[in-house]
Protein backbone atom coordinates (compact mmCIF):
# COMPACT_ATOMS: atom_id res chain seq x y z
CA UNK A 1 0.00 0.00 0.00
CA UNK A 2 2.23 2.26 -1.04
CA UNK A 3 0.96 6.02 -1.15
CA UNK A 4 0.42 6.92 -4.53
CA UNK A 5 -0.45 9.48 -7.02
CA UNK A 6 -4.14 10.52 -6.64
CA UNK A 7 -5.47 12.26 -9.43
CA UNK A 8 -8.47 14.78 -8.80
CA UNK A 9 -11.82 12.86 -9.14
CA UNK A 10 -13.56 15.86 -11.13
CA UNK A 11 -11.36 17.26 -14.49
CA UNK A 12 -9.92 20.95 -14.54
CA UNK A 13 -12.57 23.35 -15.74
CA UNK A 14 -15.39 21.66 -13.13
CA UNK A 15 -12.88 21.82 -10.79
CA UNK A 16 -12.36 25.16 -10.90
CA UNK A 17 -16.11 26.05 -11.07
CA UNK A 18 -16.67 24.43 -8.25
CA UNK A 19 -14.19 26.11 -6.42
CA UNK A 20 -15.41 29.13 -7.56
CA UNK A 21 -18.91 28.58 -6.52
CA UNK A 22 -18.30 27.32 -2.62
CA UNK A 23 -15.40 29.84 -2.13
CA UNK A 24 -17.21 31.02 0.72
CA UNK A 25 -19.76 28.47 1.93
CA UNK A 26 -18.62 27.01 5.03
CA UNK A 27 -17.17 23.55 4.23
CA UNK A 28 -18.93 22.01 7.15
CA UNK A 29 -22.26 22.64 5.71
CA UNK A 30 -21.47 21.37 2.24
CA UNK A 31 -22.22 17.87 2.69
CA UNK A 32 -25.60 17.96 3.78
CA UNK A 33 -26.49 20.51 1.98
CA UNK A 34 -25.37 18.66 -1.37
CA UNK A 35 -26.72 15.49 -0.02
CA UNK A 36 -30.48 16.74 0.46
CA UNK A 37 -29.93 18.09 -3.32
CA UNK A 38 -28.83 15.44 -4.47
CA UNK A 39 -31.53 12.80 -2.86
CA UNK A 40 -34.41 15.47 -4.50
CA UNK A 41 -32.41 14.74 -8.29
CA UNK A 42 -32.21 11.35 -7.59
CA UNK A 43 -36.30 11.04 -8.13
CA UNK A 44 -36.49 13.30 -10.76
CA UNK A 45 -38.15 11.36 -13.88
CA UNK A 46 -38.21 12.73 -17.23
CA UNK A 47 -41.13 11.83 -19.44
CA UNK A 48 -40.03 10.34 -22.99
CA UNK A 49 -42.95 10.11 -25.49
CA UNK A 50 -43.18 7.38 -28.17
CA UNK A 51 -45.13 9.25 -31.09
CA UNK A 52 -46.12 8.45 -34.64
CA UNK A 53 -48.59 7.08 -37.16
CA UNK A 54 -51.03 4.15 -35.43
CA UNK A 55 -49.17 0.79 -36.80
CA UNK A 56 -45.97 2.64 -36.99
CA UNK A 57 -44.34 0.12 -34.98
CA UNK A 58 -44.59 2.21 -31.81
CA UNK A 59 -45.84 0.10 -29.20
CA UNK A 60 -43.00 -2.39 -30.51
CA UNK A 61 -40.00 -0.61 -30.32
CA UNK A 62 -41.24 0.06 -26.29
CA UNK A 63 -41.03 -3.66 -26.10
CA UNK A 64 -37.46 -3.74 -27.56
CA UNK A 65 -36.24 -1.25 -24.99
CA UNK A 66 -38.18 -3.30 -22.19
CA UNK A 67 -36.76 -6.29 -23.28
CA UNK A 68 -40.14 -8.32 -23.97
CA UNK A 69 -41.58 -10.00 -26.20
CA UNK A 70 -45.03 -8.95 -28.15
CA UNK A 71 -46.63 -12.18 -26.17
CA UNK A 72 -45.42 -11.57 -22.51
CA UNK A 73 -48.33 -10.40 -19.93
CA UNK A 74 -46.42 -6.74 -19.38
CA UNK A 75 -45.63 -6.07 -22.94
CA UNK A 76 -46.92 -2.87 -24.72
CA UNK A 77 -50.04 -4.56 -26.72
CA UNK A 78 -49.39 -4.62 -30.33
CA UNK A 79 -51.26 -5.22 -33.49
CA UNK A 80 -52.36 -4.81 -36.61
CA UNK A 81 -55.56 -3.18 -35.39
CA UNK A 82 -55.95 -0.11 -33.17
CA UNK A 83 -54.36 -1.39 -29.54
CA UNK A 84 -52.78 1.63 -28.10
CA UNK A 85 -55.84 3.68 -26.91
CA UNK A 86 -54.73 6.04 -24.29
CA UNK A 87 -50.56 7.29 -23.38
CA UNK A 88 -49.80 4.33 -21.49
CA UNK A 89 -46.46 4.77 -19.10
CA UNK A 90 -43.55 1.70 -18.69
CA UNK A 91 -40.99 2.19 -16.81
CA UNK A 92 -37.44 2.18 -18.67
CA UNK A 93 -35.54 -1.01 -16.92
CA UNK A 94 -32.08 0.21 -17.39
CA UNK A 95 -32.40 3.76 -16.37
CA UNK A 96 -34.84 3.91 -13.59
CA UNK A 97 -35.22 7.78 -14.01
CA UNK A 98 -36.61 7.55 -17.45
CA UNK A 99 -39.87 6.84 -17.98
CA UNK A 100 -41.17 5.92 -21.41
CA UNK A 101 -45.02 6.77 -22.89
CA UNK A 102 -46.93 4.58 -25.26
CA UNK A 103 -48.81 7.04 -27.22
CA UNK A 104 -52.23 6.07 -29.30
CA UNK A 105 -51.10 6.69 -33.20
CA UNK A 106 -52.17 9.53 -35.27
CA UNK A 107 -54.67 9.36 -38.06
CA UNK A 108 -57.02 6.84 -36.43
CA UNK A 109 -61.23 7.33 -36.52
CA UNK A 110 -60.40 8.07 -32.63
CA UNK A 111 -57.13 10.91 -33.00
CA UNK A 112 -57.44 12.13 -36.44
CA UNK A 113 -54.51 14.34 -37.08
CA UNK A 114 -55.87 17.67 -36.85
CA UNK A 115 -56.79 16.48 -32.96
CA UNK A 116 -53.77 14.73 -32.25
CA UNK A 117 -51.40 16.75 -30.86
CA UNK A 118 -53.52 19.10 -28.84
CA UNK A 119 -55.25 15.72 -27.30
CA UNK A 120 -51.69 14.05 -26.42
CA UNK A 121 -50.67 17.29 -25.01
CA UNK A 122 -46.96 17.16 -25.89
CA UNK A 123 -46.36 19.29 -22.72
CA UNK A 124 -45.86 17.24 -20.14
CA UNK A 125 -43.20 15.31 -22.32
CA UNK A 126 -39.01 16.26 -21.84
CA UNK A 127 -38.54 14.12 -25.10
CA UNK A 128 -39.86 12.64 -28.40
CA UNK A 129 -39.34 9.58 -30.47
CA UNK A 130 -40.78 9.96 -33.92
CA UNK A 131 -41.41 6.56 -35.55
CA UNK A 132 -41.78 6.46 -38.94
CA UNK A 133 -42.05 3.25 -41.09
CA UNK A 134 -41.94 2.81 -45.09
CA UNK A 135 -41.78 6.40 -46.09
CA UNK A 136 -41.84 10.17 -44.68
CA UNK A 137 -45.52 11.25 -44.54
CA UNK A 138 -47.51 14.39 -44.15
CA UNK A 139 -48.50 13.13 -40.36
CA UNK A 140 -45.02 12.65 -39.22
CA UNK A 141 -43.93 16.09 -40.15
CA UNK A 142 -46.81 17.71 -38.30
CA UNK A 143 -45.60 16.00 -35.15
CA UNK A 144 -41.99 17.30 -35.74
CA UNK A 145 -43.85 20.66 -36.22
CA UNK A 146 -45.15 20.61 -32.56
CA UNK A 147 -42.13 19.69 -30.79
CA UNK A 148 -39.73 21.76 -32.94
CA UNK A 149 -42.22 24.64 -32.04
CA UNK A 150 -41.51 23.69 -28.30
CA UNK A 151 -37.61 23.15 -28.43
CA UNK A 152 -37.84 20.18 -27.26
CA UNK A 153 -35.31 17.07 -28.08
CA UNK A 154 -36.49 13.82 -30.36
CA UNK A 155 -35.37 10.69 -32.15
CA UNK A 156 -36.68 10.04 -35.71
CA UNK A 157 -36.64 6.59 -35.88
CA UNK A 158 -37.36 4.77 -39.27
CA UNK A 159 -38.25 1.32 -37.77
CA UNK A 160 -39.89 -2.44 -40.03
CA UNK A 161 -36.56 -1.52 -41.93
CA UNK A 162 -36.75 -5.72 -42.29
CA UNK A 163 -39.45 -5.24 -44.48
CA UNK A 164 -37.95 -2.51 -46.49
CA UNK A 165 -34.94 -4.60 -46.58
CA UNK A 166 -36.56 -7.68 -47.62
CA UNK A 167 -39.20 -5.87 -50.47
CA UNK A 168 -35.88 -4.06 -52.47
CA UNK A 169 -33.46 -7.12 -52.09
CA UNK A 170 -35.64 -8.58 -54.56
CA UNK A 171 -34.97 -5.82 -57.31
CA UNK A 172 -31.63 -6.34 -59.70
CA UNK A 173 -28.63 -4.81 -57.98
CA UNK A 174 -29.61 -4.55 -54.80
CA UNK A 175 -27.34 -3.19 -52.17
CA UNK A 176 -27.92 -3.02 -48.42
CA UNK A 177 -25.53 0.21 -47.56
CA UNK A 178 -27.25 1.90 -50.66
CA UNK A 179 -30.60 0.65 -49.48
CA UNK A 180 -30.32 2.26 -45.94
CA UNK A 181 -28.30 5.21 -46.57
CA UNK A 182 -31.22 6.37 -49.06
CA UNK A 183 -33.55 5.94 -46.68
CA UNK A 184 -31.57 7.91 -44.14
CA UNK A 185 -31.37 11.06 -46.55
CA UNK A 186 -34.83 11.01 -47.51
CA UNK A 187 -35.51 11.33 -43.76
CA UNK A 188 -33.05 13.97 -43.51
CA UNK A 189 -34.06 15.82 -46.66
CA UNK A 190 -37.37 16.93 -44.86
CA UNK A 191 -35.85 17.58 -41.37
CA UNK A 192 -33.54 19.75 -43.35
CA UNK A 193 -36.11 21.70 -44.54
CA UNK A 194 -37.99 22.58 -41.41
CA UNK A 195 -33.99 23.36 -40.27
CA UNK A 196 -33.97 20.32 -37.63
CA UNK A 197 -31.33 18.13 -36.80
CA UNK A 198 -32.27 15.37 -34.83
CA UNK A 199 -30.53 11.82 -34.57
CA UNK A 200 -32.28 9.67 -37.32
CA UNK A 201 -32.20 5.89 -36.93
CA UNK A 202 -32.74 3.00 -38.88
CA UNK A 203 -33.79 -0.55 -36.90
CA UNK A 204 -36.12 -3.45 -37.17
CA UNK A 205 -38.17 -4.26 -33.82
CA UNK A 206 -38.00 -7.96 -35.30
CA UNK A 207 -34.46 -7.90 -35.94
CA UNK A 208 -32.85 -6.00 -33.09
CA UNK A 209 -29.23 -7.26 -33.60
CA UNK A 210 -29.27 -5.76 -37.32
CA UNK A 211 -29.66 -1.87 -38.14
CA UNK A 212 -29.00 0.52 -35.35
CA UNK A 213 -31.09 -0.47 -32.84
CA UNK A 214 -27.79 -0.56 -30.36
CA UNK A 215 -26.84 2.47 -31.43
CA UNK A 216 -30.33 4.25 -30.60
CA UNK A 217 -29.76 2.43 -26.94
CA UNK A 218 -26.27 3.30 -26.94
CA UNK A 219 -27.21 7.48 -27.72
CA UNK A 220 -30.20 7.26 -25.22
CA UNK A 221 -27.90 6.27 -22.65
CA UNK A 222 -25.25 8.75 -23.48
CA UNK A 223 -28.13 11.76 -23.68
CA UNK A 224 -30.72 11.17 -20.84
CA UNK A 225 -28.59 11.44 -18.09
CA UNK A 226 -27.51 14.85 -19.38
CA UNK A 227 -30.94 16.08 -20.58
CA UNK A 228 -32.31 14.97 -17.09
CA UNK A 229 -29.78 17.56 -15.47
CA UNK A 230 -30.75 19.88 -17.40
CA UNK A 231 -34.63 19.95 -17.22
CA UNK A 232 -34.41 19.50 -13.41
CA UNK A 233 -32.18 22.97 -14.05
CA UNK A 234 -34.81 24.37 -15.77
CA UNK A 235 -37.59 23.51 -13.20
CA UNK A 236 -35.43 25.42 -10.49
CA UNK A 237 -34.65 28.13 -12.85
CA UNK A 238 -38.51 28.69 -13.08
CA UNK A 239 -39.17 27.92 -9.77
CA UNK A 240 -36.71 30.40 -8.32
CA UNK A 241 -35.96 33.04 -10.88
CA UNK A 242 -38.97 33.46 -13.07
CA UNK A 243 -41.99 35.33 -11.07
CA UNK A 244 -44.49 33.60 -8.83
CA UNK A 245 -46.94 32.97 -11.46
CA UNK A 246 -43.89 30.85 -13.41
CA UNK A 247 -43.09 29.31 -10.27
CA UNK A 248 -46.62 28.08 -9.69
CA UNK A 249 -47.20 26.84 -13.07
CA UNK A 250 -43.66 25.00 -13.07
CA UNK A 251 -44.39 23.06 -9.37
CA UNK A 252 -47.92 22.03 -10.60
CA UNK A 253 -46.70 20.71 -13.28
CA UNK A 254 -43.52 18.97 -11.91
CA UNK A 255 -46.29 17.07 -8.92
CA UNK A 256 -48.89 16.68 -11.69
CA UNK A 257 -46.57 14.24 -13.49
CA UNK A 258 -45.33 12.58 -10.80
CA UNK A 259 -41.86 14.13 -11.74
CA UNK A 260 -41.64 14.45 -7.84
CA UNK A 261 -43.48 14.63 -4.82
CA UNK A 262 -44.49 17.41 -3.02
CA UNK A 263 -42.00 17.19 0.39
CA UNK A 264 -39.23 17.38 -2.59
CA UNK A 265 -40.38 20.56 -3.72
CA UNK A 266 -40.13 21.72 -0.26
CA UNK A 267 -36.81 21.01 0.02
CA UNK A 268 -35.76 22.45 -2.82
CA UNK A 269 -37.29 25.17 -1.47
CA UNK A 270 -36.10 25.68 2.49
CA UNK A 271 -32.50 25.09 0.33
CA UNK A 272 -32.82 28.04 -1.80
CA UNK A 273 -33.52 30.03 1.22
CA UNK A 274 -31.15 28.81 3.30
CA UNK A 275 -28.54 28.96 0.82
CA UNK A 276 -29.60 30.98 -1.95
CA UNK A 277 -28.09 27.72 -4.04
CA UNK A 278 -30.26 28.66 -7.41
CA UNK A 279 -30.82 27.29 -10.96
CA UNK A 280 -27.51 28.00 -11.99
CA UNK A 281 -25.17 26.79 -9.16
CA UNK A 282 -27.20 23.45 -9.25
CA UNK A 283 -26.73 22.65 -12.57
CA UNK A 284 -22.83 23.19 -12.39
CA UNK A 285 -23.17 20.89 -9.54
CA UNK A 286 -24.92 18.54 -11.49
CA UNK A 287 -22.08 18.52 -14.07
CA UNK A 288 -19.29 17.94 -11.94
CA UNK A 289 -21.35 15.39 -10.38
CA UNK A 290 -21.74 13.55 -14.04
CA UNK A 291 -17.95 13.74 -14.51
CA UNK A 292 -17.07 12.76 -10.58
CA UNK A 293 -15.13 9.75 -10.68
CA UNK A 294 -15.44 7.05 -8.04
CA UNK A 295 -12.55 5.16 -6.66
CA UNK A 296 -12.44 1.53 -5.46
CA UNK A 297 -9.97 -0.29 -3.88
CA UNK A 298 -10.04 -3.83 -4.41
CA UNK A 299 -7.89 -4.95 -1.29
CA UNK A 300 -6.00 -8.16 -0.70
CA UNK A 301 -2.71 -10.16 0.34
CA UNK A 302 -0.50 -10.84 -2.00
CA UNK A 303 -0.82 -13.90 -4.19
CA UNK A 304 -4.73 -13.63 -3.40
CA UNK A 305 -6.09 -12.34 -6.84
CA UNK A 306 -6.58 -8.47 -7.01
CA UNK A 307 -4.92 -7.71 -10.04
CA UNK A 308 -7.00 -10.93 -11.71
CA UNK A 309 -10.23 -9.60 -10.13
CA UNK A 310 -9.29 -5.88 -11.20
CA UNK A 311 -9.22 -7.04 -14.72
CA UNK A 312 -12.26 -8.74 -14.63
CA UNK A 313 -13.80 -6.12 -13.37
CA UNK A 314 -13.06 -3.90 -15.93
CA UNK A 315 -14.21 -6.94 -18.35
CA UNK A 316 -10.21 -8.02 -19.51
CA UNK A 317 -9.00 -10.66 -20.07
CA UNK A 318 -5.81 -11.42 -17.66
CA UNK A 319 -3.07 -11.51 -20.33
CA UNK A 320 -3.81 -7.44 -21.71
CA UNK A 321 -0.64 -5.63 -21.24
CA UNK A 322 0.11 -6.25 -17.37
CA UNK A 323 -2.91 -5.04 -14.86
CA UNK A 324 -5.15 -2.66 -13.38
CA UNK A 325 -2.36 0.64 -13.19
CA UNK A 326 -2.98 0.81 -17.07
CA UNK A 327 -7.04 1.85 -16.73
CA UNK A 328 -6.32 3.74 -13.69
CA UNK A 329 -5.23 6.97 -15.76
CA UNK A 330 -7.92 5.36 -18.40
CA UNK A 331 -11.06 4.84 -16.39
CA UNK A 332 -13.72 4.87 -19.07
CA UNK A 333 -11.85 2.00 -20.83
CA UNK A 334 -14.29 -0.15 -18.02
CA UNK A 335 -17.44 -0.34 -19.82
CA UNK A 336 -19.60 -1.44 -16.94
CA UNK A 337 -18.59 1.17 -14.82
CA UNK A 338 -18.31 4.27 -16.08
CA UNK A 339 -16.93 6.91 -13.74
CA UNK A 340 -14.99 4.42 -11.34
CA UNK A 341 -11.41 3.72 -10.81
CA UNK A 342 -10.74 0.56 -9.90
CA UNK A 343 -7.42 0.64 -7.56
CA UNK A 344 -5.00 -2.46 -7.26
CA UNK A 345 -3.72 -2.81 -3.40
CA UNK A 346 -2.19 -5.87 -3.16
CA UNK A 347 -0.30 -6.96 -0.39
CA UNK A 348 -2.25 -5.71 2.65
CA UNK A 349 -0.11 -7.97 5.18
CA UNK A 350 2.81 -5.55 5.20
CA UNK A 351 0.81 -2.75 5.82
CA UNK A 352 -2.60 -3.34 8.46
CA UNK A 353 0.14 -5.44 10.67
CA UNK A 354 2.20 -2.30 10.62
CA UNK A 355 -0.02 0.44 11.02
CA UNK A 356 -3.54 0.43 11.69
CA UNK A 357 -3.31 4.35 11.46
CA UNK A 358 -1.37 4.29 8.76
CA UNK A 359 -3.99 1.90 7.25
CA UNK A 360 -6.90 3.96 7.68
CA UNK A 361 -4.76 6.76 6.32
CA UNK A 362 -4.38 5.68 2.61
CA UNK A 363 -7.97 3.91 3.16
CA UNK A 364 -9.41 7.11 3.27
CA UNK A 365 -8.28 7.97 0.01
CA UNK A 366 -10.94 5.48 -1.55
CA UNK A 367 -15.00 5.54 -1.67
CA UNK A 368 -15.74 1.91 -1.32
CA UNK A 369 -13.28 -1.61 -1.12
CA UNK A 370 -13.47 -4.90 -2.04
CA UNK A 371 -11.64 -6.66 0.31
CA UNK A 372 -10.79 -10.40 -0.59
CA UNK A 373 -9.82 -13.05 2.45
CA UNK A 374 -7.35 -15.10 0.92
CA UNK A 375 -7.58 -18.94 1.79
CA UNK A 376 -8.85 -18.46 4.82
CA UNK A 377 -10.13 -15.24 6.53
CA UNK A 378 -8.19 -13.75 9.51
CA UNK A 379 -7.50 -11.65 11.99
CA UNK A 380 -6.12 -9.04 9.39
CA UNK A 381 -9.52 -9.28 6.95
CA UNK A 382 -11.32 -8.66 10.35
CA UNK A 383 -9.73 -5.87 10.98
CA UNK A 384 -9.45 -4.08 7.89
CA UNK A 385 -13.10 -4.47 7.59
CA UNK A 386 -13.23 -2.60 10.88
CA UNK A 387 -10.91 0.04 9.69
CA UNK A 388 -13.26 0.51 6.60
CA UNK A 389 -16.80 0.65 9.19
CA UNK A 390 -14.53 3.13 11.48
CA UNK A 391 -14.02 5.12 8.71
CA UNK A 392 -17.68 4.62 8.20
CA UNK A 393 -17.51 3.45 4.10
CA UNK A 394 -18.57 0.39 2.90
CA UNK A 395 -16.99 -2.82 1.21
CA UNK A 396 -17.85 -6.12 -0.19
CA UNK A 397 -16.36 -9.11 0.86
CA UNK A 398 -15.00 -11.78 -1.42
CA UNK A 399 -13.11 -15.21 -1.73
CA UNK A 400 -11.50 -15.22 -4.92
CA UNK A 401 -10.26 -18.90 -6.46
CA UNK A 402 -13.16 -21.23 -5.29
CA UNK A 403 -12.92 -23.40 -8.05
CA UNK A 404 -9.93 -24.25 -6.34
CA UNK A 405 -10.97 -24.44 -2.99
CA UNK A 406 -13.59 -27.17 -4.32
CA UNK A 407 -11.39 -28.80 -5.81
CA UNK A 408 -9.84 -29.59 -2.52
CA UNK A 409 -13.12 -30.13 -0.66
CA UNK A 410 -13.54 -33.52 -3.23
CA UNK A 411 -13.41 -35.74 0.19
CA UNK A 412 -16.43 -34.33 0.94
CA UNK A 413 -18.43 -36.24 -1.57
CA UNK A 414 -21.25 -33.69 -2.26
CA UNK A 415 -22.35 -31.94 -4.95
CA UNK A 416 -21.18 -28.08 -6.18
CA UNK A 417 -23.66 -26.31 -4.60
CA UNK A 418 -23.93 -28.34 -1.30
CA UNK A 419 -20.57 -27.22 -0.87
CA UNK A 420 -20.71 -23.96 -1.73
CA UNK A 421 -23.92 -23.20 0.71
CA UNK A 422 -21.48 -25.15 3.44
CA UNK A 423 -18.42 -22.30 2.77
CA UNK A 424 -20.62 -19.51 2.55
CA UNK A 425 -22.40 -20.64 6.23
CA UNK A 426 -18.88 -21.18 7.66
CA UNK A 427 -17.70 -17.68 6.73
CA UNK A 428 -20.95 -15.99 7.48
CA UNK A 429 -20.59 -17.79 11.17
CA UNK A 430 -17.41 -16.23 11.10
CA UNK A 431 -18.20 -12.86 10.09
CA UNK A 432 -20.76 -13.05 12.68
CA UNK A 433 -18.43 -14.00 15.80
CA UNK A 434 -16.38 -10.97 14.59
CA UNK A 435 -19.27 -8.70 14.60
CA UNK A 436 -18.43 -7.42 10.79
CA UNK A 437 -21.36 -4.82 9.99
CA UNK A 438 -21.10 -7.42 6.64
CA UNK A 439 -21.76 -10.99 6.52
CA UNK A 440 -22.46 -12.05 2.89
CA UNK A 441 -19.39 -13.28 0.69
CA UNK A 442 -19.04 -13.71 -3.07
CA UNK A 443 -17.26 -16.82 -4.26
CA UNK A 444 -15.60 -16.01 -7.38
CA UNK A 445 -13.31 -17.34 -9.78
CA UNK A 446 -11.94 -14.27 -11.45
CA UNK A 447 -11.03 -16.12 -14.38
CA UNK A 448 -14.34 -17.09 -15.03
CA UNK A 449 -16.84 -14.51 -14.86
CA UNK A 450 -20.23 -16.49 -15.76
CA UNK A 451 -19.41 -18.38 -12.80
CA UNK A 452 -20.06 -19.18 -8.62
CA UNK A 453 -21.43 -15.57 -7.44
CA UNK A 454 -19.70 -13.42 -10.13
CA UNK A 455 -22.76 -12.25 -11.58
CA UNK A 456 -23.78 -11.50 -8.14
CA UNK A 457 -21.14 -9.35 -7.10
CA UNK A 458 -21.36 -6.99 -9.77
CA UNK A 459 -24.63 -6.24 -9.56
CA UNK A 460 -24.18 -5.67 -5.82
CA UNK A 461 -21.59 -3.85 -6.61
CA UNK A 462 -23.44 -1.67 -9.01
CA UNK A 463 -25.80 -1.04 -6.15
CA UNK A 464 -23.71 -0.17 -3.81
CA UNK A 465 -21.81 2.10 -6.33
CA UNK A 466 -25.05 3.97 -7.23
CA UNK A 467 -25.63 4.46 -3.44
CA UNK A 468 -22.47 5.84 -2.19
CA UNK A 469 -21.74 8.15 -5.40
CA UNK A 470 -24.02 11.06 -3.79
CA UNK A 471 -22.14 10.88 -0.73
CA UNK A 472 -18.43 10.92 -1.69
CA UNK A 473 -18.83 13.20 -4.42
CA UNK A 474 -20.13 15.96 -1.49
CA UNK A 475 -17.84 15.03 1.03
CA UNK A 476 -14.66 14.75 -1.84
CA UNK A 477 -16.33 18.75 -2.71
CA UNK A 478 -16.30 19.75 1.01
CA UNK A 479 -12.54 18.72 0.99
CA UNK A 480 -11.67 20.76 -2.00
CA UNK A 481 -13.45 23.63 -0.61
CA UNK A 482 -12.38 23.28 2.80
CA UNK A 483 -8.21 22.58 1.08
CA UNK A 484 -8.94 25.88 -1.30
CA UNK A 485 -9.72 28.20 1.84
CA UNK A 486 -6.78 26.84 3.98
CA UNK A 487 -4.37 27.79 1.05
CA UNK A 488 -6.14 30.99 0.49
CA UNK A 489 -5.45 31.66 3.97
CA UNK A 490 -1.48 31.01 4.12
CA UNK A 491 -1.08 33.06 0.88
N1 LIG B 1 -41.38 -6.58 -39.96
C1 LIG B 1 -41.56 -5.77 -38.94
N2 LIG B 1 -42.79 -5.61 -38.40
C2 LIG B 1 -42.94 -4.78 -37.37
C3 LIG B 1 -41.84 -4.07 -36.83
N3 LIG B 1 -42.28 -3.31 -35.81
C4 LIG B 1 -43.62 -3.55 -35.71
N4 LIG B 1 -44.02 -4.43 -36.64
C5 LIG B 1 -45.39 -4.93 -36.85
O1 LIG B 1 -46.21 -3.83 -37.18
C6 LIG B 1 -47.52 -3.96 -36.60
C7 LIG B 1 -47.86 -2.71 -35.79
O2 LIG B 1 -46.95 -2.59 -34.74
P1 LIG B 1 -47.29 -1.82 -33.39
O3 LIG B 1 -46.05 -1.83 -32.60
O4 LIG B 1 -48.54 -2.34 -32.77
O5 LIG B 1 -47.55 -0.34 -33.96
P2 LIG B 1 -48.10 0.96 -33.19
O6 LIG B 1 -49.51 1.13 -33.56
O7 LIG B 1 -47.29 2.08 -33.74
O8 LIG B 1 -47.87 0.78 -31.75
C8 LIG B 1 -47.45 -5.21 -35.74
O9 LIG B 1 -48.06 -6.26 -36.48
C9 LIG B 1 -45.97 -5.48 -35.57
O10 LIG B 1 -45.68 -6.85 -35.44
C10 LIG B 1 -40.55 -4.28 -37.42
O11 LIG B 1 -39.52 -3.69 -37.03
N5 LIG B 1 -40.46 -5.13 -38.45
MG1 LIG C 1 -49.37 0.93 -30.19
Amino acid sequence: MDRFYMPEKIEEDHFTKIKDLFASESPEKIPNQLISLLEVFDHFKIDIAVTGESGAGKSSLINVFLGLKPDDTLAAPTGAVETTKQPTMYQHPNFPHVRLWDLPGMGTPSFTSKSYVKTMNFDLYDMFMVVISERVRENNMLLVDEIGQRKKPFYFIRTKVDNDMLSQSKKSKFSEKRALDQMRRDCEKYLKEKKLDPHVFLVSAHETQKYEMQKLTDTLKNEVSQLRAEEFSSFLDKMFHGGWISARHATNHIQQTGKLQADDITTLQNMYKRTGFGAAKVSVVLEALSHFQLDVAVLGETGSGVSTLVNALNGLENEVSDAATAYISNPAMCNGYPDVRFWDVSGIEANVDYSINWTKHVLNCYDFYIIILSDCQKARHIKLAKAVEQLRKHYLLVQTKADCHLQTRTDLYCDETEMLDGLRAQYTQGLQMANLCEQQIFLINSLDRSSFDFIGLESALSGDLNTVRASAFAYYIARIVKQHQQNNTET
